[in-house]
């Protein structure tokens, strides 16, 4: 494409606007900041031209530098767009609408005005992805806005909505925006003669709050220190930040540059930007068009108002979205509102959730006694107790009472969902739509496929997800969908190697460096260990060759049932969720393993990390050769957002790709020797191994 396409220079009435039209978001591709220095000069030249527009052609002003291009060799172009823009002898106005992001947001800063229609957003979200803004916006910003609220919006890199913005001081002003092009032209006719230029890298009054309180930034880094354990590109906007500060505009740049320059090909930058495309990728399904014809999605119901059934109607009514919701008695019905209620309330206490918000919420959530009163639904989700029987009788139902052509949705968790849709008429109309615990929290939801779940079946179940804010990932029908199933070789290895020595606090240690929130011994007393116990007795009924796990087992038949008992793999003290190692676990684990004739060892670090996580490398390795995941990406959306896998290693199979298929393959394969048939290779991975390929180009649909 040239460059005149990508973006174009008019005049009208005096005015230049420039205005980038490289769709789908008008990042800053090769190509665009060239245009945009080509139209500069342009209107630089003319003498007819008193002002300037900078602006976005389609949905968006400018969302950023090409996140594709990091970490690829790029041209250095002899002047940046910032130092052109703040070297400009005539006004330029930047006419924000729908994002202003990253390297898009530190064009606006260098232009001179900045106006917004109201619905626009600005931010500096590039910590995201494990860098800084390295367009001048960590000098900038603390200059427009002051240093706090600067490195607030920098280190969090969340969205701030242009009223804010324009409390803040980023945007001078809101226009109507209903013809933005004519409005930013009206506006910057007025300011067209006003000189001295307003430069951004020329005012310093707001930097001297840093003088004012030295702490600020020692108190931004303790703040932070939980949410960013591991992190490198937060400590760095702080940096950048206290560089502003500190030293001239000229140098803060330089500064900028050189810690931009330490986090761009960082492992923690790749794992990023990796997880970001594989966010976006997730959302397609083979076969299934954007373009395809979804039926309404307007009246939801969920039936089942216990914990789950209450979570997903908390998550439609975030939205905005009306649901009904139904249970068996009153009684019930009543306990699951009032859950709502108290959750909601919880929110609100914490500081996260304001009281009105959740007045508009709570009456978006309609409880109604009867099935009957859910037949006029466009979609149902069914979040009763995970038993065959059970969602079969409420199926048949449901498939009876609710109008022809609905959809009819299953929370399971692992259930089969042909079963399921084998006691209705309308089985194309069936699939999963499996949340994860708490529904109004966790991002993921797993739309599971039945054999006959129809394109539009599923799609509607894709946008319903992502329409509450989740992210909706395609499973095939097997034990455990993709998620849990291959998580559930890590659980069971997590066991076994206690027997064999790894002690919980060792384990979770492990993993907690490795970077998850905690570790999985103290996930599962947060749970209830109750809950694990209960699921295996019915598998092993079910299955003669089911694995026992003989030391939770004990654990939960002596009543040590997790947090709630103030014991299960750890001791807990009343009214405190600290975990204490106890040497009653100890002594237990010794016991089983001494009847199980397992001689106990030391483990290092790395066996335990590896031993854990190649696990479930390996199923997901069947699982994708199977084609019930779509793509290895898929399942590291899976693990960032259902099992709180760190964000910076990007995800299980991209962590594992940086090992090298080679060396996954050789250390289970020695695994397979000493362990058993648990631990054989599966095909994929085998050939992945011999062809030299990669996890993350292994697709098998
Ligand atoms: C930066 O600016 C560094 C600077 O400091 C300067 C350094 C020198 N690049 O999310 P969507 C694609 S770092 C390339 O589905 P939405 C995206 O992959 C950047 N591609 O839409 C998708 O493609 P596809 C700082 C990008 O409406 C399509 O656009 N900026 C970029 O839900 C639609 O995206 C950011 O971090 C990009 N920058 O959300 C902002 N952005 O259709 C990143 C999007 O093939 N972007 N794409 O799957 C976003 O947060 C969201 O895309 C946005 C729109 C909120 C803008």
């Amino acid at each position: 494409m040239s460059e005149q396409a990508l973006v174009r220079f008019d005049v009208e009435d005096g005015i230049g606007v420039i205005t980038v039209d490289y769709p789908p978001v008008n990042a800053l591709g090769p190509g665009v900041p060239e245009g945009i220095i080509a139209a500069l000069e342009k209107g630089e030249a003319e003498p007819n031209v008193k002002a300037m527009v900078l602006m976005g052609a389609g949905r968006t002003f400018i969302a950023g530098a090409d996140i594709r291009q990091f970490g690829k060799p790029r041209p250095v172009l002899p002047r940046r767009t910032y130092d052109v823009l703040d070297q400009g002898t005539k006004p330029i106005v930047a006419a924000i609408h729908g994002f202003a992001l990253g390297g898009g947001l530190e064009n606006a800063l260098a232009c001179n005005y900045r106006i917004a229609v109201s619905s626009a957003k600005v931010g500096l979200p590039e910590v995201n992805i494990g860098i800084l803004p390295g367009g001048g916006g960590t000098q900038r910003l603390p200059r427009l806005i002051g240093p706090k609220a600067a490195m607030e919006m920098i280190v969090s890199g969340r969205h701030v909505p242009a009223p804010e913005a324009k409390t803040l001081g980023i945007i001078d002003e809101i226009v109507a925006g209903k013809d933005l092009r004519a409005e930013a032209i009206a506006y910057a006719k007025t300011i067209a003669d006003r000189r001295p230029l307003p430069r951004v890298r020329d005012s310093s009054e707001k930097l001297a709050q840093a003088k004012g309180d030295p702490g600020m930034f020692e108190g931004m880094r303790k703040s932070i220190a939980r949410r960013a354990r591991n992190q490198i590109a937060p400590y760095h906007c702080i940096a950048a930040v206290e560089a502003a500060c500190s030293q001239a505009f000229d140098d803060g740049i330089k500064t900028e540059r050189r810690l931009f320059g330490e986090l761009e090909n960082s492992d923690q930058a790749k794992g990023m930007r990796y997880a970001f495309f594989a966010e976006r990728e997730v959302a397609r399904i083979p076969g299934i068009g954007k373009d395809i014809a979804l039926p309404p999605m307007k009246n939801i119901a969920v039936v089942g108002a216990g914990t789950m059934g209450g979570g997903i109607a908390m998550s439609l009514a975030d939205f905005g979205h009306n649901v009904k919701i139904v249970d068996a008695t009153p009684e019930v019905l009543a306990k699951g509102m009032q859950r709502i209620q108290d959750n909601y309330a919880i929110s609100v206490k914490r500081g996260s959730l304001k009281q009105e918000e959740m007045d508009r919420r709570v009456p978006r959530i309609h409880p109604v006694e009867r099935l009957e009163d859910i037949a006029d639904s466009d979609i149902v989700i069914e979040a009763v107790f995970e038993e065959m029987p059970v969602k079969k009788e409420v199926f048949a139902k449901l498939d009876r009472i609710v109008k022809p052509g609905a959809l009819l949705m299953t929370n399971s968790s692992a259930l089969d969902i042909d079963e399921i849709a084998s006691v209705t008429k309308r089985p194309e109309l069936v699939c999963g739509a499996h949340f994860f615990s708490p529904a109004n929290v966790m991002k993921l939801l797993e739309v599971v496929a039945g054999a006959k779940s129809a394109p539009t079946t599923l799609a509607t179940a894709m946008k319903m997800g992502r329409d509450i804010g989740k992210l909706a990932a395609y499973a095939g029908n097997c034990d455990g969908f993709v998620a849990n199933r291959s998580r559930a070789p890590f659980g069971t290895e997590m066991v076994l190697m206690a027997e064999e020595g790894a002690l919980p606090e060792q384990v979770d240690k492990v993993m907690v460096d490795f970077g998850y929130p905690m570790g999985p011994f103290a996930v599962g007393d947060l749970a209830g260990l109750d809950i694990g116990y209960a699921s295996r007795r019915r598998r092993a009924a079910a299955d003669p060759n089911f694995r026992k796990l003989p030391v939770p087992d004990r654990l939960v038949e002596m009543g040590r049932y997790g947090q709630k008992t103030l014991a299960g793999w750890y001791r807990y003290e009343k009214g405190d969720r600290t975990p204490h190692p106890d040497p009653e676990v100890k002594r237990i684990i010794a016991e089983v393993a001494k009847d199980m004739g397992i001689q106990q060892r030391s483990f290092t670090d790395e066996e335990i990390l590896r031993r854990l996580l190649f696990a479930s490398v390996n199923e997901a390795c069947k699982i994708l050769e199977e084609g019930k995941a779509l793509r290895a990406s898929d399942i590291d959306v899976m693990w960032l957002h259902g099992f709180g896998f760190p964000r910076y290693r990007g995800g299980l199979m991209f962590w594992a790709d940086q090992i090298g298929v080679a060396e996954v393959h050789r250390q289970i394969e020695e695994w397979h020797q000493r362990y058993g048939a648990r631990w054989k290779p599966a095909n994929l991975l085998r050939e992945l191994a011999q062809s030299g390929g990669s996890f993350r180009d292994a697709k098998k649909i």
